[in-house]
């Protein structure tokens, strides 16, 4: 717990709270924003508030006060979360993972790339040339994703449009030596406006500064001048497709402006004729015939955003797959440097609500209640569960269990994802109405759903095509219309094979599935929300089978402003985060616990009942004989088969006579070798 901090600045840690009620919460967590304490722990939860201006705690000297200190010396910060979560690492040799979690705006990019710089910064000591290579890469990694991933929301300037977890590969010294980004569902397509994707592309204040940070970090990165090229050469395709229409003559279905198909030809390094033909026709396998089809107007505009779209997509996940390609650790690596431990960084799309909201926002938000689900598992629920098992007096503390949504959404069969999967396999009509239609069959009775058809007086449901989520975070209603096309997520071969033919090899390799002629195409694709599903649910397992650690964001107010902390805005976001809930579990329970055997290990130089042996009838008894001898009694509970300390300043003490007993033995036994004694 941290108390060095003076109360000017309210309480360091909501555990100290004299009561734990929403308005002391509250009021501490506004007391330490006006103060310019963005940042405060629940126990070892960093919560975090986004100050909306430069603040002068990320640089050198600050790295330096918290390397290699424990969480309750040092004032909160993100750095001493990273730096917990590299000890585990290093000492225990333990998997570890950061959590950010967090509406959208809240500050999970920002507290992601501290993170990972200060991990940069407190390692390789001694300026090995490779593990500087490795980091560098690492870091100018996220300017690169950043620059094609991120877009402004009317949320957040810089708004993550996809998830992005990236683990660090540590060797046996504690240096970084490699590292793999996983990415999730990329929104394709900007919100509210359905604009081309060419809109997707980060508008930064100084364009041109940023551009030139973003070429120079491809470089660094390794990509070549021609994997460069072709990227350029894509988001110039892409902007241009934004501008093709079509038109008719007579039954004739053409492209109004040709002229942009021979820039676009030259882009993607292919034949004039096949870049119209693929524009205007699709080759269909009927039997054994192949024919080609005219597109109508309609179909060739379709085909059109279908391809920006997948263009953009493709050349994302290329990009991700290029960084990995270099920064990944090489089996020979392993060899080289021994043990291989990881550190994880989730930074992922927060919770959001827009005017109007669709597929995108309704997978974002799913991954947030599965992100949430994670955080009810391993912090509010085996920790109580830990109690109970271990017979410890315990009175349940109740939160609310999001379980309940993230099985509306993920469940077999009459989850929206499975019901909306079964309109997309539909022989006859597929239409978002019948998607609608599957929803209202199977999901009329559930607490957590409603359409405007099960609630006709709603106001809040303006149009038939609308259902509504209550989502743990809030109300979300949530618009059908292409639900089902972005579920599909189709583009038509012709488009595969037109790209993989190219003769520039490096857009050849993203388009792989090209290579299959007409008659060879027999798999249907998985869905978009099959896809995503199974990401996010391999990402939970992932995540929980790591030593977890948790910053949770707020964002104080929606106008971006320093000043303006908002009272209801920020209460709602500690509501739905559980952070009361998780302060009462943390109050109410032990910082440390530990096996009795593994506590006699390590403390049993302290006492003379237990050292060197002890002749107590249980360790369970050596153990309290122990902590009575240090007059801890009242600062700890005893379980079946552990010991539980209550503050983390007992450890510390305990730590700090095993220190002095340690150094005394090894003294007595230096004098015992050289024959002084
Ligand atoms: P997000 O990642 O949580 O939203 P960001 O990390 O992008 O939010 O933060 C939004 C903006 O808030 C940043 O661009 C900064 O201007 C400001 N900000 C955040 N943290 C800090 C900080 N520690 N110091 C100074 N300014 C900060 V989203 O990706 O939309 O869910 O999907
Ligand atoms: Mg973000």
């Amino acid at each position: 717990m941290a108390e060095h901090e003076s109360l000017e600045y309210g309480k360091a840690d909501f555990v100290l709270l004299d009561s734990v009620s929403m308005e002391d919460f509250m009021a501490n967590l506004k007391l330490r924003f006006e103060k310019g304490r963005i940042y405060s722990y629940i126990g070892e939860v960093v919560v975090s508030v986004n100050p909306y201006r430069a603040m002068n705690i990320y640089g050198r000297d600050t790295i330096e006060q918290y390397k290699g200190r424990e969480l309750y010396e040092r004032p909160p910060h993100l750095f001493a979360i990273a730096d917990a979560a590299y000890k585990a690492m290093k000492r225990r040799n333990k998997d570890t993972c950061i959590v950010i979690s967090g509406e959208s705006g809240a500050g999970k990019t920002e507290a992601s790339k501290y993170i990972m710089q200060y991990i940069a910064a407190i390692t390789n000591p001694n300026q090995r040339a490779e593990i500087e290579r490795v980091k560098n890469m690492l870091l100018k990694s996220n300017c690169v994703l950043e620059a094609f991933g991120n877009a402004k929301t009317n949320r957040n300037d810089n708004s993550s449009r996809f998830g992005k977890y990236m683990d660090i590969n540590f060797d046996f010294k504690g240096d970084p030596i490699g590292g793999h980004i996983s990415n999730y569902l990329l929104e394709k397509v900007k919100h509210e406006r359905l604009e081309k994707v060419g809109g997707q592309i980060k508008s930064g204040i100084n364009d041109g500064a940023d551009f030139k940070a973003v070429a120079d970090a491809m470089k660094v990165i390794g990509f070549t001048g021609d994997e460069i090229q072709t990227v350029y050469k894509i988001l110039a395709t892409i902007l241009h497709l934004g501008n093709l229409t079509f038109g008719v003559d007579g039954d004739v279905t053409l492209i109004e402006n040709v002229k942009l198909v021979s820039v676009i030809r030259e882009l993607l390094s292919t034949k004039e004729e096949n870049v119209e033909k693929a524009l205007l026709y699709r080759t269909v396998a009927t039997g054994r015939d192949v024919i080609e089809k005219q597109h109508t107007t309609q179909e060739a505009s379709y085909g059109r955003d279908a391809l920006a779209k997948a263009m953009y997509e493709r050349l994302f996940c290329w990009i991700v797959g290029r960084i990995n390609d270099i920064i990944e650790v090489k089996n020979y690596d392993v060899k080289v440097h021994g043990k291989n431990t990881v550190i994880g960084v989730l930074d992922i799309y927060g919770f959001e609500i827009f005017q109007n909201n669709s597929f995108e926002q309704f997978c974002i938000n799913y991954c947030n209640e599965k992100l949430q689900q994670l955080f009810i598992q391993l912090v509010l629920k085996q920790e109580q569960e830990e109690y109970q098992r271990e017979g410890i007096p315990w009175k349940h503390i109740d939160y609310f269990n999001n379980q309940i949504i993230v099985d509306l959404v993920e469940q077999q069969h009459k989850g929206i994802f499975a019901v909306l999967d079964e309109a997309c396999m539909n022989v006859g009509k597929v239409t978002d109405e019948v998607f609608l239609q599957g929803l209202n069959g199977k999901l009329a009775k559930h607490a957590h759903f409603t359409s405007r058809k099960l609630s006709p007086a709603d106001k809040s449901l303006e149009f038939d095509r609308d259902f509504r989520i209550r989502h743990y975070a809030g109300d979300v209603v949530y618009s059908v219309v292409g639900f089902i096309d972005k579920n599909k997520d189709t583009l038509f071969q012709d488009f595969k094979r037109l790209l993989y033919n190219s003769s520039n090899q490096v857009l050849k390799v993203m388009w792989p599935e090209g290579k299959l002629r007409i008659t060879e195409v027999t798999k249907r694709p998985l869905t978009a929300a099959t896809l995503f599903k199974t990401s996010m649910i391999s990402l939970v397992e992932n995540l929980a089978c790591k030593e977890p650690y948790y910053v949770r964001c707020i964002k104080p107010n929606d106008v971006k402003s320093p000043l303006i902390f908002e009272q209801e805005r920020c209460r709602h976001q500690v509501e739905y985060l559980g952070l009361l809930e998780n302060v009462r579990v943390r109050r109410a329970g032990f910082a440390y616990r530990q096996t009795y055997p593994r506590f006699l290990q390590r403390y049993k130089m302290i006492s003379k009942f237990t050292w060197p042996n002890h002749d107590l009838p249980s360790d369970k008894d050596a153990v309290k004989k122990l902590l009575q001898g240090c007059g801890f009694e009242h600062d700890v509970a005893y379980g079946k088969t552990k010991v539980f300390i209550r503050t983390p300043r007992t450890l510390f003490s305990l730590e700090e006579q095993r220190a002095d007993m340690v150094q005394r033995i090894v003294l007595f036994l230096q004098k015992v070798w050289r024959g002084t004694l």
